[in-house]
């Protein structure tokens, strides 16, 4: 890279459209990074509370790159006579990839500004964008790069002196040593990461059923005779992103209680057969995660968590509910008032099937009505309380009361 390019003041074209270009790849390399980051389930775990001051940084690194952008389009025309229809697909790839992403990135960060369904949209197309972009900018940056020039180049000494070679290599493009080397290295780069590619666009090919069959490695007996035949919602679409910020915790039939307690009347206790011997009912509901997948129709079968309020007897000077995971980390809190809205479970089954671990089962909270981070998974102790809890997500950063707008 020309480091010198930043500094020169008055330069030319072909100068000021190298540094715009040397400007987008940093940007875009340290998008890269910590886009990667973003994405990795170890960082999710390993580092939470930073993976939000992350997040914040990914969207302004964003933001800014969209500067070199607004300074580069208008020159474009410019740009292409210049190339005289040398590698212009190249060019246009490269900048419908920057559109898209940054577009995408856009409606994600202003995501409650949209409805659910371009929310998930939007994160597809950052999603694919992402894995396109990324072998491609690393093929592009490799192929440019100086060690790699002097590769291809090294043949070509011999050919001066070898005619007969020059002969062939002008003639025969699949001896050409260029082509040779580029291909194997997009052969190499792809090969090197069509794992993590297949990984991260899995959500948008697996079929539902596979998630939600997922209930092996559970500990638990079938649901004893569910209330339905056929979930009610028809059947989910889209799939789980599944998350924890923990280990999953080992919980049994012997192990697993839920406690409810704090400012009640009663406090209660259930082990699993108690637990599933209550009445049960049947919602369907959406859930909405604010990394911006979302999964809609899921039919939840569990108790109501008003149920439950009312069972143990709210004290008056109660004015929150506080959950807590099985993995004795993640928390979260509603106020009363929400607490007591319709449809938020204590839920065992997922479209007629027990939830999975790593779903959060076998009991998870859910909390349709707003962001999927108040869904405590493995859930296992409610308890009423007087002073306002901040929440595993909240205390990093994200609200209290992430109301989800629906479309
Ligand atoms: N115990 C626990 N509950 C949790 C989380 C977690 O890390 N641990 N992540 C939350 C977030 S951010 C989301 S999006 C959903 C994810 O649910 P899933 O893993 O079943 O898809 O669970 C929520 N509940
Ligand atoms: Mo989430």
């Amino acid at each position: 890279m020309k480091w010198r390019l930043f500094f020169q003041r008055d330069s030319k074209f072909s100068s000021k459209l190298l540094r715009l270009h040397h400007t987008n790849g940093i940007l875009f390399f340290i998008l890269m990074i910590t886009g990667f980051l973003l994405i990795s389930s170890f960082f999710y775990t390993a580092f939470p509370t930073i993976r939000y001051q992350l997040k914040i940084f990914h969207i302004w690194i964003g933001l800014l790159s969209i500067v070199p952008l607004l300074f580069y389009l208008p020159k474009m025309k410019d740009h292409i006579k210049l190339k005289q229809g040398k590698g212009t697909f190249n060019l246009y790839f490269i900048i419908g990839i920057l559109a898209i992403l940054t577009l995408s990135g856009l409606v994600l960060t202003f995501q409650k500004q949209f409805p659910p369904m371009i929310r998930s949209v939007a994160l597809a197309m950052h999603d694919i964008t992402f894995w396109i972009g990324i072998p491609y900018i690393v093929y592009h940056a490799l192929t440019r790069s100086r060690s790699f020039r002097a590769m291809e180049k090294r043949r070509k000494r011999v050919e001066i002196i070898n005619q007969e070679d020059t002969y062939l290599e002008d003639y025969n493009p699949v001896y050409n040593r260029k082509v040779f080397l580029r291909v194997l290295s997009g052969f190499i780069i792809t090969i090197a990461f069509s794992p993590m590619i297949i990984k991260g666009l899995k959500p948008y090919f697996s079929k539902m059923e596979e998630v939600t069959k997922a209930v092996e490695g559970h500990y638990f007996a079938k649901l004893p005779s569910t209330t339905f035949a056929k979930p009610k919602g028809e059947g989910m679409q889209g799939s789980f992103r599944y998350y924890t910020i923990t280990k999953k915790p080992k919980l049994t039939k012997e192990n697993w209680s839920l406690t409810i307690d704090g400012l009640v009347d009663n406090k209660i206790k259930y082990n699993w057969n108690q637990f599933m011997n209550l009445q049960r009912d049947v919602h369907v509901s959406d859930f909405h995660c604010v990394t911006g997948w979302s999964v809609y129709n899921i039919t939840l079968e569990g108790i109501p968590l008003k149920r439950f309020l009312q069972e143990a007897g709210v004290n008056k000077e109660a004015k929150y509910v506080k959950f807590y995971s099985a993995d004795e980390v993640y928390t979260d809190c509603l106020t009363l008032d929400e607490a007591l809205l319709d449809d938020i479970m204590v839920a065992v089954s997922i479209d007629g099937e027990l939830i999975s671990h790593d779903n959060g089962g076998p009991v998870r909270l859910m909390v349709p009505q707003m962001l999927a981070y108040k869904s405590v998974k493995w859930l296992n102790r409610i308890e009423i309380i007087e002073d306002e809890h901040l929440g595993y997500w909240v205390e990093a950063g994200y609200e209290q009361h992430p109301w989800v707008k629906e479309s």
